[in-house]
């Protein structure tokens, strides 16, 4: 038996080796609080589901990019040669190249596995540019709307990314935090591209030592974690409503800071007109706001005081602006706490994402290694959650950020680290537009419902059958990833495939550099250890780290406080917007005359939600969040995701008022259903969730009882057969995940078996 040290996004481990196998996993002895997930790897890396050889969609080997797209999902595959399916993608992408250009290409990329060098996005992105480019995406679907409209009213993504104010000094300066979205315990278990020490919770309890209080608003008690939140539970979606109710209070009882208001802001004057109801005829009271978030207007008045009377911490977790007009809720709690005028004071102020990735912690943002990926010579792009419409509209115009933009025309999608039925809202409308290009190649190490609809795939092989580095600027541990067994199958790395390709395309040593596995890892290696250097951290050669297993970087002391420079002279460090303060007002945005997204904050009522007309049809709000067993749709075979099943479905949450009025029963399989889809689940009936809303987290693989068909019931509980595909606003065009109506009933029929961990037809 042999012992070898490796790393992911949920943790670094050692995993014990027997005959090639992964039998058993031990959690690194320098972790506090590891995370439950790595018990999973042994089993998901020896599924029955793995990939064992390179297929090729039956359709396709027959008729290539003529054939019938509706076979994908549905016709079995041919297993080929590694050679055979090297030459047939290699004259796909060529035909593709020389018949519509590269920017008929679009190539995507998702979560994949922790490790520098075959980070699957990074040589996805790498191959492409090689080659002549692709059509890439911008935004993300964590942060989509934060990423847009941050940057615009603060010059910055710091406070979603970077050194949020640290646990450190909330501990010793904060008198109140107020969690839109919660600070969820389970989400702490995840960083990407990993994590040497789960510590949020020892730092979290030395914040509730020093007397720090808290109050959390979300539809799920259990956000508040363990700080002993005070709970209040808003109707989903309505934060923004919420915030104004609080402002509005502040600014009647004269609580706000008009000093910081006038020196630090533009466009406060602009937006008060909006509060107070004189653009509109409607105050945004909190008697108004009572009405939209069913928290009680006494509670909302009461809060403002609170939050004035101290020092007070907003945090807006990434799941509120992942929602119609997500970009609202962020603008507007940057403006409550410009009106509480303590931002850039220890303690004080806002940070997005406290909860949602472990925002908070002491960074070290350091250097570290990288592969390089080059520049895409293609300039069409999408934001990201934009691909299904550019796959049913080629040509069709859209708006972004300013900018009037063209769907390109894709003939070949290609998929690397990512899941699409996984990742994308509305799953029978992405089904349609599944249907559009020539051709679709994934490399996937699992049978996912992605791989099952692609038309070449090529298994890869997982982080455990190659040799990597595993660092972040987010954590301070950099680990060794060892290669513990052989590529199970004929499995390959990412950068073999690619390496493969490239030769047969004719840019091989560009694509190379000439390095094998072993020389990239030692380069890289090198390269941040140099760029450490500078910084006056000395690390051990290649070889010491290798044999070590990682290296560790001291707890970084005094981490800055968020706008701290800013405050302290704003005309010396102005922010780099056009006003160079915060901009309550976006002359900007204004420009750009959006009807969904003006230039000041604003409440707009999302497409669906507990108050509008469609709770007629659809009375419950499905709230998609992330899994605590898994990490989206990675490992859900495993044993820990399996464990947390109810009736060998997903589990949905359900309040038992809700329940009751329905006949569900704690373990119940039950169906959800609105006008875009249907899928079973299993009834938690728990009153940790309230009235009115209803919980199935992302990451049960797709499985419908008929594949291939638009609107075929899901057996097992993926919540995007019901989510919305909408963009958030024109200005972002991101992910309104969150934003969906559902209505539950017990399912009667018989229950049919799950399919989807047992590999497709092969033929
Ligand atoms: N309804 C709803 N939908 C959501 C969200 C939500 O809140 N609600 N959240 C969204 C968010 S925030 C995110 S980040 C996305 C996540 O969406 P994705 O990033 O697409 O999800 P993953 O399941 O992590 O997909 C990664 C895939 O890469 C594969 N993989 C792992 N390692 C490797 C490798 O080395 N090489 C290759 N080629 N493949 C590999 C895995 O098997 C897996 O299939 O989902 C979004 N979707
Ligand atoms: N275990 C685990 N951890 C993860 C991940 C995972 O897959 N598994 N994924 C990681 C990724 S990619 C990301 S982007 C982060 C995401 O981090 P977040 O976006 O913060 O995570 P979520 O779990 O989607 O949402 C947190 C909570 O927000 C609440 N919420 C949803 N909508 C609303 C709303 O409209 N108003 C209010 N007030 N609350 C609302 C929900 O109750 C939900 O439980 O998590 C990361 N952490
Ligand atoms: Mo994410």
């Amino acid at each position: 038996m042999s012992k070898v040290k490796t790393g992911s996004h949920w943790g670094m481990y050692t995993v014990d080796v027997e005959d090639s196998k992964v039998v058993d996993v031990e959690p690194f002895h320098k972790d506090p609080h590891p995370s439950q997930l790595i018990e999973a790897i042994p089993s998901a890396v020896h599924a029955e589901n793995r990939i064992m050889r390179p297929m090729v969609r039956k359709g396709w080997l027959n008729r290539g990019c003529e054939s019938d797209t509706a076979g994908r999902g549905v016709e079995p595959f041919i297993a080929v040669s590694w050679d055979t399916a090297l030459d047939l993608l290699a004259a796909e992408l060529q035909r593709v190249k020389s018949t519509h250009g590269n920017q008929a290409f679009y190539a995507s990329s998702g979560w994949g596995s922790a490790g520098c060098f075959h980070t699957a996005e990074g040589q996805l992105k790498r191959f492409f540019n090689c080659f002549g480019g692709f059509v890439g995406q911008v935004t993300n679907y964590s942060f989509g709307a934060a990423s847009v409209i941050v940057p615009r009213i603060l010059g910055t993504m710091e406070p979603v990314l970077g050194q949020i104010t640290s646990w450190p000094t909330i501990g010793q300066h904060t008198d109140l935090m107020v969690l839109f979205g919660g600070m969820s315990p389970k989400n702490a278990q995840v960083n990407k591209d990993g994590i040497g020490a789960h510590d949020s919770s020892d730092w979290l309890e030395q914040v509730c030592a020093a007397g720090v209080k808290f109050v959390c608003i979300s539809p799920l008690r259990g956000d508040g974690g363990a700080v002993n939140a005070d709970w209040l539970p808003i109707r989903p979606n309505t934060d923004t409503a919420l915030m104004l109710g609080l402002m509005h209070t502040l600014a009647t009882e004269d609580l706000h800071d008009t000093a910081f208001l006038a020196r630090y802001c533009v466009g406060f004057e602009r937006f008060q007109d909006y509060l107070t109801g004189n653009v509109d005829g409607v105050a945004k009271s909190a008697d108004w706001a009572a009405q939209i978030t069913e928290i009680d207007a006494a509670t909302i008045r009461s809060l403002a005081r609170r939050m004035a009377a101290g020092r007070t911490m907003i945090s807006v977790s990434w799941s509120v602006q992942r929602a119609d007009h997500g970009e609202q809720p962020y603008w507007m709690a940057a403006t409550l706490a410009a009106m509480l005028g303590q931002i850039g004071l220890p303690g004080g102020g806002f940070g997005y994402g406290y909860g949602s990735s472990n925002g908070g912690r002491p960074k070290m943002r350091l250097p570290s290694p990288r592969l390089p990926t080059g520049s895409n010579p293609v300039n069409a792009f999408i934001p990201v959650a934009r691909v299904t419409d550019m796959l049913m509209n080629p040509g069709a115009h859209f708006e972004f950020n300013g900018q009037e933009l063209t769907y390109p025309d894709i003939h070949l999608v290609y998929w690397c680290g990512g899941n699409a039925f996984h990742k994308q809202q509305d799953i029978n409308k992405l089904l349609q537009a599944w249907r559009k290009p020539d051709t679709i190649v994934i490399h996937e190490p699992w049978w996912t419902a992605a791989a099952r609809r692609a038309d070449i795939v090529l298994p890869c092989a997982t982080s455990l059958e190659r040799n990597d580095i595993g660092a972040t600027s987010s954590d301070r541990f950099w680990f060794a990833m060892q290669q513990a067994i052989p590529p199970i199958g004929e499995a390959r790395t990412d950068y073999d495939i690619y390496t493969a390709l490239a030769e047969r395309l004719g840019f091989q040593e560009v694509f190379t550099e000439g390095r094998t596995e072993d020389a990239w890892l030692r380069h890289l290696y090198e390269e941040a250890r140099q760029q450490v250097g500078e910084h006056n951290l000395e690390l051990p050669g290649f070889e010491q780290f290798w044999e070590i297993g990682h290296v560790e970087f001291p707890v970084p002391e005094d981490p800055p406080v968020l706008f701290a420079s800013f405050r302290e002279d704003p005309d010396t460090n102005p922010l780099m917007t056009p006003s160079g303060r915060i901009e309550i007002f976006s002359e900007t945005i204004d420009g750009f005359g959006y009807d969904d997204c003006l230039g000041h904050p604003a409440w707009f009522e999302p497409a669906e939600w507990l108050g509008s007309e469609r709770t007629k049809q659809y009375p419950l709000h499905l709230i998609s969040n992330q899994p605590r067993a898994r990490l989206h749709s990675q490992l859900d075979g495993g044993v820990v995701s399996q464990a947390s099943k109810v009736s060998g479905r997903e589990p949905v949450w359900i309040n038992p008022q809700d329940a009751a009025a329905r006949g569900i029963l704690d373990g119940d399989v039950v169906r959800l259903y609105n006008d875009r889809g249907t899928c079973l689940a299993g009834a938690l009936v728990t009153d940790e969730i309230r009235h009115g809303v209803v919980q199935l987290a992302t990451g049960a693989w797709y499985d419908p009882l008929e594949p291939g068909a638009v609107g075929s019931l899901d057996k097992h509980g993926n919540p995007n057969v019901l989510t919305m595909d909408k963009g958030t606003s024109k200005l972002a065009q991101s992910t309104s995940a969150q934003t969906t109506l559902v209505e539950i009933e017990r399912y009667e029929g018989p229950v049919p078996e799950l399919t989807v961990f047992a590999p497709p037809e092969i033929d």
